[in-house]
């Protein structure tokens, strides 16, 4: 049976895109999607190295300016790979050119960029957004998510978060773009705290209704790619922060990009009032379960690996025990949002969810320089009396 096709055009063709790239051009050999895409435009600012990408990477052509690639009649997706700065231009006008938009993560820079990219995809109500937050894609992940929902462990109390790196622990290390406040908007907040609020709110089921939190900047400044002197650091790289969730749980999270020896080490636990669970990334076929009740000598946490044919996601793979790794979580992403636009349901992570998570991050910076608890509420408004308890 031949499938309807569907025009992805990209724009961004560094680490993301790469990532990115290899999830369109497998999704329709393993998953069962309603259109399969096609690879229709990558978009660059240099000429040799976008054609580079698109020779590499598979796509047909290449474009230099995205506002060409948002218009062309080819593309119907378009996937903003791009540094935080310019992903409210391109998603707006993608939306505006009635172009369903994924978007890599954090959904904007600031609250301002991520409120008009959430008032876009309003204005586009047959468009489908998407945010990202590839680790709610993990077969894992999404297996602790159901286990939430038909409260399994329970009435959930606390979520402990932590998201751990280390690529950037050598003060020689350059100036790239992620440390400079301009492009990026924050350092370890919206790069690494993005992914684990995401998740904390997604699995708990419940937003974050206000924060205290602080920050730190150890290394104040780093050599200019150009090898020409030193630059100032001018976002985080390390936030610690507390929450309180709407319902009465708790969380606690912390986020560095200079913790020796975590390479890239996200790691969630959540404990309810009849159970915990927790998931590694760094063992991301496996979840750490514990179901109070089974009674001595058999309680106690339980490993399972979640690679059975009636796991989220797993049965379009292998057979069971035949692990997945992290770049499945990006062809689980696009084959869920090609799902969303096939039976026109939201997507989710939609921009919705991202601006939640945006206000968030936001309270966190804000938190950080008041040194007070702040609301995620969008009007600063403390949150509803009998709300948090
Ligand atoms: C770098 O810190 C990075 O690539 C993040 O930008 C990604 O979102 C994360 O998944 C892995 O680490």
């Amino acid at each position: 049976m031949t499938r309807a096709a569907i025009g992805v055009g990209m724009v961004g063709y560094a680490f993301m895109g790469r990532a990115h790239s290899q999830a369109w051009r497998n999704v329709g050999r393993f998953f069962d999607v309603p259109a399969e895409p096609r690879l229709a435009a990558i978009c660059g600012r240099d000429e040799a190295a976008t054609q580079a990408a698109a020779d590499r990477l598979g796509w047909a052509a290449a474009e230099l300016d995205w506002r060409r690639l948002v218009e062309r009649d080819d593309v119907d997706i378009v996937d903003v790979c791009t540094p935080g700065d310019t992903h409210a231009a391109i998603a707006v006008a993608a939306l505006e050119a009635g172009k369903h938009v994924l978007c890599e993560k954090p959904l904007a820079n600031t609250l301002d960029e991520a409120e008009a990219m959430a008032a876009a995809a309003a204005a586009a109500p047959a468009a489908r957004t998407m945010v990202a937050f590839n680790y709610r894609r993990v077969p894992a992940v999404a297996l602790i998510r159901s286990l939430v929902a038909e409260g399994r462990l329970g009435e959930i109390r606390h979520v402990r978060a932590r998201y751990l790196q280390d690529w950037p622990l050598d003060p020689e290390f350059p100036l790239l773009w992620r440390f400079d406040r301009e492009q990026a908007g924050t350092g370890a907040i919206g790069d690494l705290a993005s992914h684990i609020v995401d998740l904390a709110q997604h699995l708990a089921g419940r937003p974050i209704a206000e924060v205290t939190a602080l920050t730190e900047t150890f290394i104040r400044e780093r050599p200019l790619p150009s090898g020409d002197g030193r630059g100032p650091v001018t976002v985080d790289d390390a936030a610690l922060f507390l929450a309180r969730l709407e319902g009465g749980a708790v969380a606690t999270f912390e986020v560095s990009r200079l913790a020796p020896g975590h390479r890239n080490g996200l790691w969630i636990e959540l404990n309810g009032s009849r159970g915990s669970v927790t998931f590694d990334l760094e063992r991301l076929n496996e979840i750490e379960l514990y179901e109070a009740g089974a009674g001595a000598p058999a309680e106690g946490f339980r490993r399972t690996l979640v690679t059975e044919p009636e796991h989220p996601y797993a049965g379009a793979w292998w057979p069971p025990g035949h692990i997945l790794g992290w770049e499945h979580t990006f062809v689980h992403e696009v084959r869920d949002l090609l799902d969303a636009i096939g039976s026109g349901a939201p997507a989710e992570p939609d921009f919705a969810s991202g601006l939640q998570v945006q206000r968030v991050l936001d309270a966190v910076v804000r938190s950080a320089r008041t040194r007070r608890w702040e609301t995620t509420a969008p009007d600063g408004a403390q949150p509803r009396e009998g709300s948090v308890q």
